[in-house]
């Protein structure tokens, strides 16, 4: 059995066969035969008002599904808004498929109308690109799209569609769209250490008496939640995370110390005078690492990673775990022999509660404009323990990984830190509600942030998501004019934004819009904002006050080198 059809259609056809979901983009001439037939499939896509938006939106989806976000865009204009999107997704492992509209190659070359070298410029962002050459060839290549996408450490893979191959008709046998389950979603395959590698690491584990775990991102991954649990509670081990890591266990686990790098609770104390570093999933890039200078050289390390060819590149792993994070924490947790680490977890406690009490005052300050903290300190207090938190770049990112705490294990906190681009609160909350439309999802974004994204709350209010935009508005580009102050000796240039009510600005775009100046009035506010059916902005003004903004003491503003980079 044969059937014919546009190339368009077998496009539509090879993601209706992967079970892609929800999918994000703009359309143009080249690709009307994918949207032709993703009308005819009944698939679920929506209009985006910016490429960089839809393909935010379709990361946070993988994030939230664990399967590839798929976005699409026309050639020129819309290929070229995919790039920053595209980055965040490579860098933070996240799968990701996007689809371009390309050239006729019947023209290309004759400055065909928005023609670009949109092959070169893309292909860097991405893990891979594939061209599409052969109509004939359309499921292959997407197939191939979801392999690499899902495979080894995730990552965006861009399918580039010439116009005549995308409007050609083809003749494709029925079992041509054949699909390999495995590669739906991430990981698609488990791999695991050989087992002299694990018996090094579990010598390591067995004599450590102030073990620390470092979880970043892969955690979320590779699902390895349940496995981390298993491997902390045999072996005693407490957790710190990256922004992307949190959540890999409970923040309210007794076992976890928090976030590790350039902000801390106290877990970089206890890095320091650990005598065993085990890291799970997790790139040890700059920021982990307060800038490669927290991590103390001459203590063990085991490093568990999925891509081999990471070993070594920031920090010197004494046992180097190649493997997926879930399979070799299950070998290493059924390894364990019974340890008690007593004296060391009732230090932690110690640590954890002399924390808590010198932070109390900042996340329960009445003082106007609002504290971060004390925002952050509401969220804490009336979210679910099943809410999804997403956080914008900026400060709502710094102080949200510092001080919110997500109350069980898995993705609920999202954070765009593969780019940190400003401008994925709006997308994040959009594809992270339509990838969990049972969970209450709030996004947490600057107002530069917003200001970015804006045209996209009319998306948000098409696609009807239940869905929380909470505006940390200071009227600035605040990290910036926070680091103006504090390294510039307040010479700000090109850091302040208007004094806007964002609010009003919502509900002129017909959501539900209120801005919040009484810290008091957070809490009901918040609760209103998150039932009230569709989407929500909730503004809340924040402090001008530069000398203020920083969620802590930044160690690079305290002691400042010539070489220092503080963004
Ligand atoms: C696309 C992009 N441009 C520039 C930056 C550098 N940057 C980091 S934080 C920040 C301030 C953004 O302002 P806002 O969104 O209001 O957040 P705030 O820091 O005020 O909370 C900027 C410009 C960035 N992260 N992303
Ligand atoms: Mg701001």
């Amino acid at each position: 059995m044969t059937s014919t059809m546009s190339g368009g259609e077998a496009l539509a056809r090879s993601f209706a066969a992967h079970e892609s979901g929800d999918m994000f983009g703009m359309g143009g001439f080249q690709l009307l035969p994918f949207y032709a037939a993703v009308r005819t499939l009944g698939m679920r896509h929506h209009l985006i008002n910016d490429e960089r938006t839809g393909a935010f939106a379709a990361d946070a989806y993988a994030r939230m599904t664990g399967r590839p976000g798929v976005c699409d865009a026309t050639l020129g204009p819309g290929a070229t808004n995919l790039v920053t999107a595209l980055a965040e997704s490579t860098n933070a492992g996240v799968p990701l498929i996007a689809v371009t509209g390309d050239t006729h190659r019947g023209y290309s070359g004759r400055h065909m109308t928005q023609e670009t070298q949109q092959v070169e410029i893309l292909r860097p962002a991405a893990k891979a690109l594939l061209r599409v050459e052969q109509p004939e060839r359309i499921p292959e290549l997407v197939r191939r799209a979801y392999t690499i996408a899902t495979s080894g450490r995730p990552g965006a893979v861009v399918l580039d569609v010439p116009e005549d191959v995308c409007h050609a008709q083809v003749t494709m046998p029925e079992d041509a769209f054949w699909t390999d389950a495995e590669t739906h979603g991430v990981p698609a395959r488990r791999t695991r250490p050989d087992q002299h590698t694990l018996d090094r690491a579990v010598a390591l584990l067995a004599t450590a008496e102030r073990p620390v775990l470092l979880a970043g991102g892969g955690i979320h991954l590779s699902g390895a939640h349940e496995a981390l649990a298993a491997f902390v509670r045999a072996w005693g081990v407490p957790v710190a995370h990256t922004m992307s890591g949190k959540g890999s266990v409970s923040c309210l686990d007794p076992l976890s110390i928090g976030l590790f790098g350039r902000y801390s609770r106290y877990a970089n104390d206890l890095i320091k005078t650990a005598d065993l570093v085990v890291v799970a999933g997790c790139k040890l890039g700059e920021i982990a690492t307060e800038r490669y200078d927290l991590l103390p050289p001459a203590t063990p390390m085991i490093h568990i990673d999925v891509l081999s060819e990471d070993f070594g590149r920031t920090a010197r792993p004494t046992v180097a775990l190649w493997g997926d994070a879930a399979s070799t924490l299950t070998d290493l947790a059924a390894a364990s022999s019974t340890t008690t680490r007593t004296g060391y977890l009732e230090e932690i406690d110690g640590r954890r509660r002399t924390w808590q009490e010198r932070t109390r005052p900042r996340l329960t300050t009445d003082e106007r404009p609002i504290n971060v903290a004390r925002l952050v300190h509401e969220l804490n207090g009336m979210l679910p323990a099943d809410a999804v938190l997403i956080a914008d770049g900026g400060f709502a990112a710094h102080w949200t990984g510092l001080l919110y705490d997500t109350k069980q294990a898995g993705r609920g906190y999202v954070a765009d830190r593969g780019l940190a681009s400003i401008g994925y609160g709006v997308p994040g909350a959009l594809g992270a509600a339509l990838a969990v439309p049972d969970r209450p999802v709030v996004a947490l974004s600057g107002d530069g942030g917003l200001n970015m994204s804006l045209g996209d709350l009319e998306t948000l209010r098409r696609a009807d998501v239940n869905a929380t935009i909470v505006v940390v508005n200071n009227a600035a580009s605040g990290y910036v004019k926070a680091l103006q102050h504090v390294l510039f000796d307040g010479g700000y240039q090109s850091s302040d934004l208007s004094e806007i009510d964002y609010g009003a600005v919502a509900s002129a775009l017909g959501c539900h819009g209120v801005r919040i100046e009484d810290p008091e009035a957070l809490a009901p506010a918040l609760t209103e904002a998150v039932t009230t059916p569709g989407p929500s902005v909730v503004d809340v003004v924040v402090t001008r006050d530069p000398a203020k903004m920083l969620p802590g003491v930044d160690k690079r503003a305290a002691s400042k080198r010539a070489d220092d980079r503080i963004a």
